[in-house]
């Protein structure tokens, strides 16, 4: 397969002045009409009449009205055209029924619907499918449809069509068009400076309910846009569409939104409070990217990050001001341990700009968007607020209407601040996780703190230059004092050392406060400081971290020496878990342990093959005796975790919810299963309920409110995902193969629904102990689904397969098993291009 890079960018040939678009809709043999106004590009001497298309049946063809015969391939035609202004026109056919892959025209149950990002308009219609050629649309769709919607404002419509303009230019990966039997929830948002916006989200018959919450997180992202970055919507209506087969969470095509329907579709009964938090930051980092994406987009696929880190750093933001700034910062962190620090450590790693790729499609990454937005971050971190929102402010002003690339961004931070930034660009383009060591000593007052930075070699990537770190520190006493408040220190060099002067008594440091920079850092300290930490950091981040690394130590200790759960720190657990002061949420994440994957990396890491079934009977042990030793206070803690009144799906109520589930989780491996049954049996919301069907199957005591939750939402296809996922992921490791064997037999289990298959194979993958049973039966059920899956759908196989690409990390036995399930995958007849290249990477 072809390798593209992106030192090899060249702009297009030509440049698109118009495009006008006849569908003429029918399942199998959806009829695309195309007349595309192209004019020679001056900035081009070499120009090369080239239209990506894929999988088109071409009709005609005519240049200027005269018909033409271009020389067709595979991946698009060519055609000899003339050296002025002329007008481009084509009909092929496409079959929308038989597009399983999910990209380009599909129909889900029924209603047509689009995936054009990152490449899927050349599944379409002839175009020079690249983000760098922008161009206004005007669309008709002719067809029998209740709902025909496409991208910009609504032009005419009548019996059998409808007309949509799109006057902002844009590239082809943000067309979209949705036809189907649609009912909407119709609202209207005024902007500041006055224009009225209608509003709709669309959904089919029956999810109607399901709108309200979504609707408010749109009108509370188009409020906060305006007022933190200043920036206001652009046409007359704003529409989201959810649908239920799609391959990722939701897509941001000019005015059209299309949602996966788990991210868009919420209610109290079938939603818990993690899926209102996720759709409401969905709803917003869609919508926010109008202006980081939209307005101004990426001139090539290795500009990715340009709008996608930028539009998770927005979306963040924005949670933390509707929400908790500390849970969602803690969140996040977790969320980039688990999934991009693994990516960033492996086979798979890449820069946050990568540099080359065989399918776009693999590099929707953690790296690229998780790791993406920290970068934002520490750019945010280093030059201060005030300067952050000015720097954007003239990005926003300079590249408008323009496909850009990661040094316009640098530059406009450059040329708003004056500082050079070339070194802070080793962020884009070396890959790896920083390791960050500290030391400490303490002379004649004077508190010095020594750094070493140090990035492991990534593939095809040995060399590293040292990156600058902002690293967040405070000091305090031994009475926890706080003697520094946060300070930033800057680190340029390999190794560095910052002092602080004028202390009696050596001061105890909290570093990396806020989770400053993504890196690794490595401190000796003892459990005592750590205890201390936990107890009296003012940060609220630092002083989750020190509880974690107390939990990780422990947890090591467990494993490799075979000790006990850590005294001290179930001692601090317990008298945290006990103070009413603490925010819930914060005592819910306490409480939370490390997962079971981050240990095995831990160990990994310390040179120790992780044991995956010892890792987790560490997990087990160390919950059952916190459970114990806090027996007699957990009846009491749980009842006052108990919500009365209404559902809210607010912070305050959520982060109630959240200890509600730590503390049954504890309750249910004392009390038989009593507590978790009666929550079952009452709950008047999803959070409750599915908490109490997760305790009540890991104690293997489920059985029968398992039917029950099946029986009453078998005809909700997103609880049923729930239901599907739950019994994997509480699956005795030695059970969850065979479990999820048997629910790929399901009657309701179907490989042609991504969010089901995730669910079960998802659920598979992050089941540690459960997925890498040493027999090999975890790895042969995942490959043998992902060969059943790939040749309908590429995108999501592929995605898939990064849940092997932690394997060098285990011991012989293991390592060979997987490489066997990924040889076979890798020799499957037919593989795709992404499934091909994804594979090929982990093994290398
Ligand atoms: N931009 C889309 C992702 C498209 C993925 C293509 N494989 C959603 C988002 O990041 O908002
Ligand atoms: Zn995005």
């Amino acid at each position: 397969p072809e390798t593209f890079y992106l030192k090899d960018y060249t702009p297009f040939g030509y440049v698109v002045e118009r495009v006008e678009l006849v569908f003429r809709l029918s399942p199998e043999a959806t009829r695309v009409l195309s007349k595309i106004r192209f004019a020679p590009n001056p900035d081009v001497s070499d120009r090369e009449f080239f239209l990506h298309g894929e999988k088109l049946k071409l009709i005609s063809a005519q240049i200027d009205g005269a018909e033409v015969a271009p020389n067709v391939t595979d991946t698009g035609l060519s055609c000899e055209v003339p050296d002025t202004p002329f007008t481009w026109e084509a009909e092929v056919e496409i079959n929308p029924k038989a597009n399983t892959a999910l990209e380009g025209l599909y129909m889900s149950n029924g209603m047509y619907c689009t995936q054009c990002e990152a490449e899927g308009f050349r599944k379409i219609t002839y175009y020079p499918d690249r983000p760098d050629v922008m161009s206004t649309f005007n669309v008709r769709i002719e067809g029998d449809e209740k709902v025909m919607l496409s991208n910009g404002n609504p032009g005419e419509s009548g019996e059998g069509f409808a007309e949509w303009h799109d006057p902002w230019p844009k590239p082809a990966y943000l067309f979209a068009l949705v036809a189907g039997d649609l009912l909407n929830h119709p609202d209207r948002f005024t902007t500041r400076s006055g224009k009225d916006v209608e509003l709709n989200i669309w959904v089919r018959p029956g999810d109607e309910g399901k709108c309200a919450f979504g609707m408010e997180a749109l009108k509370k992202s188009m409020t906060w846009d305006e007022e933190v970055y200043g920036r206001e919507y652009d046409l007359d209506v704003f529409n989201i569409v959810a649908v239920d087969d799609f391959n990722m969470g939701a897509m941001e095509n000019k005015g059209l939104n299309i949602f996966n329907s788990s991210c868009v579709l919420a209610s109290p009964e079938t939603s818990t409070d993690a899926n209102f938090e996720r759709i409401e930051a969905i709803i917003a980092h869609e919508y926010f990217h109008n202006w980081t994406g939209n307005r101004i987009t990426c001139r090539d696929w290795f500009q990715l990050c340009l709008k996608e880190g930028l539009t998770v750093y927005r979306d963040a933001q924005f949670t933390a001001d509707m929400r908790s700034a500390p849970v969602k910062r803690i969140e996040d962190v977790i969320e980039l341990r688990a999934r991009q620090f693994p990516e960033d450590n492996g086979p798979l790693a890449h820069p946050v700009r990568p540099e080359a790729f065989q399918e776009i499609n693999n590099f929707y990454t953690a790296t690229v968007y998780e790791k993406g937005a920290e970068v934002i971050g520490m750019l945010k971190r280093l030059v201060g607020d005030e300067a952050y929102y000015k720097a954007l402010d003239l990005y926003f002003n300079r590249h408008d209407g323009q496909a850009c690339t990661i040094e316009d961004w640098i530059k406009v931070f450059e040329d708003s601040t004056g500082r050079d930034l070339a070194q802070f660009k080793n962020w884009y383009s070396q890959a790896g996780t920083p390791r960050l060591s500290v030391d400490e000593s303490f002379e004649d007052g004077t508190y010095t703190l020594t750094f070493r930075q140090k990035t492991p070699p990534t593939p095809g990537q040995d060399h590293k230059d040292p990156k600058v770190i902002p690293i967040a520190v405070g000091l305090l006493t031994p009475t926890g004092d706080e003697v520094l408040p946060t300070t930033v220190l800057e680190m340029t060099e390999a190794e560095q050392s910052f002092s602080f002067e004028g202390f009696k008594t050596r001061p105890i440091p909290s570093i990396l406060r806020d989770f400053s920079a993504p890196v690794i850092l490595t401190r000796d300290s003892s459990a005592k400081e750590r205890a201390f930490l936990l107890a009296h950091d003012t940060d609220p981040f630092t002083r989750w971290e020190a509880g974690r690394e107390l939990a990780k130590a422990s947890r090591i200790a467990m494993v490799i020496d075979g000790a006990s759960p850590d005294s001290n720190y179930l001692e601090a657990l317990q008298s945290l878990v006990r103070d009413d002061h603490l925010d819930p949420a914060f005592r819910a994440l306490v409480l939370a342990p490390p997962t079971e994957s981050e240990i095995a990396q831990a160990l990994a890491d310390q040179g120790v093959t992780p044991d995956p079934d010892a890792i987790h009977d560490a997990a087990e042990t160390f919950a059952q005796t916190l459970a114990q030793s806090l027996s007699d206070s957990l009846p009491r803690l749980f009842a006052a975790t108990l919500v009365d009144g209404a559902y809210v799906p607010d912070a305050k109520g959520a982060g109630l919810r959240a200890l509600n589930g730590r503390i049954l989780g504890l309750l249910t491996r004392i009390d038989g299963g009593e507590a978790a049954t009666k929550q079952f049996e009452t709950a008047n919301n999803m959070t409750v309920q599915n908490s109490a069907l997760a305790c009540l199957l890991k104690a293997e005591k489920g059985d029968a409110q398992s039917q029950a939750f099946f029986e009453q939402w078998q005809d909700d296809r997103l609880v049923m995902d729930k239901w599907f996922g739950l019994q994997v992921a509480t699956a005795r490791p030695e059970r969850a193969p065979a479990i999820a064997q048997s629910l790929t037999e399901h009657p309701l289990f179907t490989i042609k629904n991504p969010n089901r298959f995730r669910a079960v194979m998802g659920a598979l993958a992050m089941n540690h102990a459960g997925f890498h049973q040493a027999d090999g039966s975890g790895y042969r059920l995942l490959a043998d689904q992902l060969i059943a899956l790939d040749p309908l759908n590429p995108q999501t196989t592929a995605r898939m397969c990064s849940a092997f690409q932690t394997w060098k990390r285990y011991d012989a036995g293991r390592q060979d098993k997987i490489r066997a399930e990924l040889k076979r995958i890798k020799a499957t007849e037919g593989l795709s291009r992404d499934t091909n290249e994804m594979v090929s990477r982990i093994l290398d």
